[in-house]
């Protein structure tokens, strides 16, 4: 193409600009944290598959705990199924007391279309929350084909879905946190 012959052309070489010089640009490599003291997280955890969204909110308890969010910072917030956890959700987040929500639930389908049309509504109400309120709200709703699959992922360890949605509401939470400081005047330094 024309672009690139003129690249090609004997001599092309000599008039590009040579980057022996270390580049200054400033950089910025921002990260959220593992440890979330003094961060508060709003779970909503939906009734439905009780047996397994109480293990999914084990896990989630567990390890925001672990990452140091004090017992008195974790609110929790019980909703009959998925398809009530976006507005529960949402009126948490425009609370402004939560760095994060954490949204827990679990669907497992059935023979019907109904598992179609609440998954649906339940993932995008979720992330519409999420992107409207500016608050992050992690996606902790398992959606399996059989009650083996929705079982292996909320015990405890390290496939637990609830864990992993905890985990990244405390990224994300940790990570806004400092993204906030960037509005301040010399990063919050002042
Ligand atoms: N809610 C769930 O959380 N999981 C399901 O598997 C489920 N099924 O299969 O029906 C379910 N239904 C209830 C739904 O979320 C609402 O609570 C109900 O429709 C009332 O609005």
């Amino acid at each position: 193409m024309e672009y690139n012959r003129s690249f090609e052309a004997p001599g092309d070489e000599a008039r590009l600009p040579t980057l022996t010089t270390p580049r200054t640009l400033p950089q910025m490599d921002i990260r959220g944290s593992v440890v979330a003291t003094g961060c508060r997280f709003a779970i909503v955890v939906s009734r439905f598959n009780e047996e397994i969204t109480s293990g999914l909110l084990s896990g989630a308890r567990t390890t925001l705990l672990d990452a140091g969010v004090g017992e008195d910072d974790v609110t929790l917030v019980h909703v009959p199924g998925a398809f009530e956890i976006p507005v529960a959700a949402r009126h948490l987040a425009e609370t402004g007391r939560f760095d994060a929500v954490i949204c827990l639930g679990c669907l497992i389908k059935g023979d019907t279309m109904h598992f179609e049309y609440i998954a649906e509504a339940a993932s995008r109400g979720i992330m519409n929350v999420s992107v409207t309120t500016g608050v992050p709200v992690a996606f902790g709703v398992l959606t399996t084909l059989t009650e083996e699959q929705a079982v292996a992922r909320s015990e405890p360890g390290e496939g637990n879905k609830g864990r992993e949605a905890a985990l990244a509401a405390i990224e994300m939470a940790t990570l806004f946190k400092k993204l906030g400081a960037l509005h301040a005047p010399h990063g919050g330094a002042a």
